[in-house]
This record gives C-alpha cells, sequence and structure tokens, in this order.
C-alpha cells in the first residue's frame, strides 16, 4: 500500500483519469482517494514507479507521501 499526492487532481473528471490511469497498469489494483487532500491510496501488484510514470504521462505528477 502506497500513498501519494496527487497535486493536480482537483475534480472528479481527474478522479475518474487518475483511476482509469492505474486500473490500465493492473485491473485489480484497488484506490482509495482523498479528494480534499489531494491524496490516493493504492494497493496494487505493479511496481509504484510504474504506476507513477503512467499518472505522470496522464498529466498528474505524484510524490510519495
Ligand atoms: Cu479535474
Amino acid at each position: 500500500m502506497t500513498k501519494l499526492h496527487v497535486p493536480d487532481m482537483s475534480c472528479g473528471h481527474c478522479k475518474a483519469t487518475v483511476a482509469k490511469t492505474i486500473h490500465a497498469l493492473d485491473p485489480e489494483a484497488r484506490v482509495d482517494f482523498d479528494m480534499d487532500a489531494r491524496q490516493i491510496t493504492v494497493n496494487s501488484g505493479s511496481r509504484m514507479a510504474a504506476i507513477q510514470a503512467a499518472l505522470e504521462v496522464a498529466g498528474y505528477p505524484t510524490t510519495p507521501i
């Protein structure tokens, strides 16, 4: 389980894009959102570096918390 800060995630559309991007890499991934804090908690078998790279390409750079 990894917590990531996603500073550019501001609305439901962002949330959907983040979820879709992670699920494209790992359909089984579990993602919990804290929209107020702009944080996500990810449970995935994929390497976190790969998830972060995909999110960055999608327009959502992240930093681990
Ligand atoms: Cu948005």
